[in-house]
């Protein structure tokens, strides 16, 4: 299967991902201490216990990495950026990790390309994690103060700001299965983190609002949940999954109210008088960026405590990573945001990507099944747009291999492949496939 940009409505924005801490490399340019430096550092937390300290050193190449993304074609880059580098201690400003972001996006317009920023990609500094990070009511507080202070250097240039990337990955993935930092398996602090990311997202758009920022939106991740079988049991474990990752945070933002499944576990280790709290969390939306991978079979498992789930495996072809690729689900999740809780709001899908055992041979390297793999995905993002949603942009993740978190550089999910010794970044086939997909002919 093969696209153009002419199978999308004109302006529709093309671009590519990445994350501060995925790529820039840390601890340098006054950059503070994050929590993944110390989750990373934790024996059997991340594979080999790699850590963000170098990754693609983007921050010293940064001008070649936006010279690739706009010699494909593409429109805009989605980056984000680190409250780390810009607070080293939470509190105070960083002028060095300012006048970085600022030389960044003055490239891309350079170049341009529209800057597409997320505020909160992870890099929580450990000055505010010490103090209970998303556990702690304060650490949104914070998170608008720092908001605030990277806007009145940005805000005049970036096309669209993100408060939050991912929020289930925040909340639930960090604090209750314990895959990323902070790492706690915990329900009350989970329950806590679950409330406290969306009640800061509100807050920082209620700060940035006020300063006349324009074209805020939340970056939500979802997972297609599926019943493993027919059966009853089955089907409400797929609903609870799909409460706790695909309803919470889109209901707790446009219906100011959590799923009633999903507070029968999360109810009893609530914040006191948290629904006192809804109405900051239902500020209105400018656009709504949603990542999806994949799908999960879930079963009913009785012997496990609330949410009583168990993954059942698959039989779809796995990517890298081992998730099922089910562009289906895109269709799905982008038809239902339009048809259920954001009508006719700008969506943009901010993620979509795959990991692959790509190898470099002779200079090149071959990696057809992410093609195929991206044009599926964009042939169901247009399907969408054709049965009325209102997707006005495509990201994919990512432009370059990077850290990929608690497993590290082995998955790789770029576009461009990146050579860990030497830094060097090779083009794949797929970022030629999708520049030619995207060339003008004007
Ligand atoms: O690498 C991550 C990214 O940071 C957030 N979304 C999913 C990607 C792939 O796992």
């Amino acid at each position: 299967m093969s696209m153009s940009r002419f199978d999308f409505p004109p302006g529709f924005i093309f671009g590519a991902a990445t994350a501060a801490y995925q790529i820039e490399g840390s601890g340098f340019g006054g950059c503070g201490p994050c929590h993944w430096d110390t989750f990373a550092a934790t024996p059997g937390n991340v594979i080999r216990a790699e850590d963000g300290s170098v990754a693609c050193d983007h921050y010293h190449r940064w001008p070649e990495d936006l010279d690739l993304i706009s010699a494909a074609h593409m429109d805009g880059y989605r980056f984000s950026t680190s409250w780390a580098r810009v607070m080293p201690d939470g509190v105070s400003v960083n002028p060095e990790g300012l006048d970085f972001y600022d030389r960044l996006v003055d490239g891309m317009l350079a170049r341009g390309l529209k800057p597409f920023q997320t505020l909160y990609h992870w890099e929580m500094p450990s000055a505010l994690a010490d103090k209970g990070g998303w556990t702690n009511r304060d650490t949104c507080a914070r998170f608008a103060d720092f908001s605030e202070a990277i806007t009145r250097r940005l805000g005049d240039r970036v096309a669209a700001i993100a408060t939050i990337n991912e929020p289930w990955c925040v909340a639930w993935l960090s604090h209750f299965m314990g895959i990323h930092a902070p790492g706690l398996r915990d329900i009350r602090a989970a329950a806590r983190a679950m409330h406290h990311i969306l009640l800061a997202h509100g807050m920082a758009v209620e700060r940035l609002r006020g300063m006349g920022q324009p074209n805020l939106g939340i970056v939500l991740n979802f997972d297609h949940a599926q019943p493993a079988t027919d059966g009853a049991e089955d089907r409400l474990a797929a609903d609870r999954w799909d409460g706790i990752f695909n309803r919470w945070f889109i209901e707790g933002i446009t219906r100011q109210t959590y799923p009633e499944i999903v507070l029968e576990g999360l109810g009893p280790h609530m914040p006191d008088r948290w629904q006192d709290d809804m109405a900051v969390i239902g500020q209105k939306l400018d656009w709504l960026g949603v990542n999806y991978y994949t799908r999960h079979l879930n079963a009913h498992d009785p012997s496990a405590a609330w949410p009583h789930l168990r993954d059942v495996d698959g039989e779809l072809p796995k990517t890298q990573m081992g998730w099922e690729i089910y562009p289906e689900g895109l269709y799905g999740f982008l038809t239902r945001m339009a048809r259920d809780y954001v009508g006719d709001l700008p969506i943009y899908v901010t993620e979509n990507g795959m990991a692959n055992a790509d190898e470099l041979q002779d200079g090149a390297v071959a990696d057809k099944v992410r093609e195929d793999f991206l044009f599926a995905h964009l042939a169901a993002t247009q399907r969408a747009i054709t049965d009325g949603a209102n997707v006005k942009g495509f990201f994919y993740w990512s432009l370059l291999d990077n850290y990929e978190w608690a497993v590290g550089y082995e998955k790789r999910f770029g576009l461009v492949h990146v050579d860990y010794k030497s830094l060097a970044r090779t083009p794949k086939s797929s970022y030629h496939a999708l520049a030619r997909a995207l060339t003008r002919n004007d």
